[in-house]
């Protein structure tokens, strides 16, 4: 593989476009082959598939490609039963085993980090490994999964071009970092800005042109590092900000004052805007992508570093909270309230809610009753859940983990009588 121009700083600056979703050139009559159908792979593929492309999707769990071509979904996210349901049954959406040839490819395969923090590109290796026999000239090749700086060109590029093909000439490699929200995503996908980042400008401009034709947000075209480093930097802006939220909790419960009462009081303020504290922060994004900074630039990423500690040790703050209110009771019933990493997901990805419950459940601070609507028990098996009526009924204290709609609803009649942790401030 050989790239034809590496940096195109110069010649093509940050440039915007409104694009209103009107496509160019081939688009949208070309095929598309989305590998991995996750999270954002099968909302992506259905999107595509919606918009006139006819989409093959590749995961390599056969019982996932089964569930798509019955027309159904193995991820919770509104609404896309019913996309999915409506692209399956026209024909647009396939779901497949291996790669096959296509216009474009698109790489949304999951990007986690090993146990000492160093990103793991194995699953972005491999779908850009499978690719590479099936990439014919003219084709675009898109990362979209959250990537540290050089993947796109050191990993997809380097295992998914051809020998003998340049890279901006026969073919076009870029990274679009997706930006949506879990709840969210079949809106946000389509209505967010995008960050384009090529590895030449003719890659950023196909991939443009690409974008444009179904995503009703602005297109920004930068390089590909910038697009990869923008992606970790959103992520890590985040991450910072819940930190000091967590930490001002654990300062205010040294304190012993409201922490969400100070928040409302100090976001008053024209220009404070403290985001929300909670029991630690989950998810396969907000509490990865800081680290890929932290690993590419230890010595530069001191902030960055900090705040992920001080959210990774929220949980830690919890369970001694717990644990010191239950050691007041005989044979105390401790009832958890919500095990995915946020509210109205069935995601349990790096959650912090699973983590301090399940470390109730190994320490000797009483029965712990767990409970979460969300999760079925074909999802989950490490121990048993428990109905809300019968967590409310049993327990003598109630610890709330994650602010689900059925949580929030809950009689203050109910909970006036139970001793209430409540990590996010739900029931003041
Ligand atoms: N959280 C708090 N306090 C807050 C906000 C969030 O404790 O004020 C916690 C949540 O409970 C959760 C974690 O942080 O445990 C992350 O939740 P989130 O809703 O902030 O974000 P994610 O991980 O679901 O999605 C993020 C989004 N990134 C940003 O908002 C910058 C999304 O747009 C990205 O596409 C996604 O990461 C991703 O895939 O990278």
């Amino acid at each position: 593989m050989t790239s034809e121009l590496q940096s195109h700083k110069d010649t093509d600056a940050v440039s915007e476009s409104r694009s209103g979703g009107q496509g160019q050139g081939l688009f949208p009559t070309a095929s598309v082959c989305v590998v991995g159908l996750g999270y954002i792979g099968l909302p992506t593929a259905s999107i595509l598939a919606s918009k006139g492309y006819q989409v093959a999707g590749v995961d390599v769990r056969e019982e996932v490609v089964e569930t798509i071509n019955r027309g159904e979904i193995h991820i919770e996210e509104p609404d896309l039963d019913v996309l999915v349901k409506a692209v399956v049954a026209n024909n647009r959406l396939k779901a497949i085993r291996e790669p096959q040839p296509a216009d474009v490819f698109i790489i949304c395969v999951p990007t986690p980090f090993t146990g000492d923090h160093k990103p793991d590109l194995s699953y972005v290796e491999k779908a850009s490994k499978a690719i590479r026999p099936h990439v014919r000239p003219g084709n675009l090749i898109i990362l979209e999964s959250t990537s540290p700086p050089r993947t796109t060109e050191d990993v997809v590029a380097k295992h998914a071009v051809p020998d003998g093909m340049v890279v901006g000439k026969d073919v076009f490699v870029a990274h679009c970092p997706e930006r949506v929200l879990p709840g969210r995503i079949l809106i946000e996908a389509v209505e967010n800005d995008r960050v384009i980042g090529g590895m030449t400008p003719a890659c950023t401009q196909k991939t443009k042109s690409f974008y444009q034709s179904f995503v009703t947000g602005e297109v920004m075209a930068t390089t590909a590092v910038s697009a990869e480093l923008t992606k970790l930097v959103e992520n890590s802006f985040r991450d910072v900000n819940i930190a000091f939220a967590n930490e001002l909790s654990i300062l205010c419960d040294h304190f012993d004052v409201d922490t969400w009462e100070i928040i409302e009081m100090a976001n008053r303020h024209p220009r404070v805007n403290i985001l929300s504290p909670g029991p630690g922060v989950g998810g396969h994004c907000i509490s990865v992508d800081p680290w890929f900074l932290v690993d590419a630039a230890p010595e530069l990423t001191n902030l960055i570093r900090t705040a992920r500690e001080v959210n990774e040790s929220k949980p830690q703050h919890v369970i001694n909270k717990v644990l010191e209110l239950s050691a007041r009771f005989t044979n105390p019933v401790i009832g958890c309230l919500g095990l995915t990493y946020k509210s109205d997901v069935d995601d349990l990805r790096e959650s912090p809610s699973l983590d301090i419950t399940r470390a109730l459940m190994n320490s000797d601070a009483g029965e712990v009753l767990a409970c979460d609507p969300l999760i079925t028990e074909d999802q989950f098996s490490e121990f048993p859940l428990h109905s809300l009526d019968e967590v409310l009924k049993r327990s003598t204290l109630i610890v709330l983990l994650t602010d689900h709609q059925q949580f929030r609803e809950i009689s203050p009649a109910v909970l006036h009588e139970k001793v209430v942790v409540d990590t996010r401030g739900i029931w003041r």
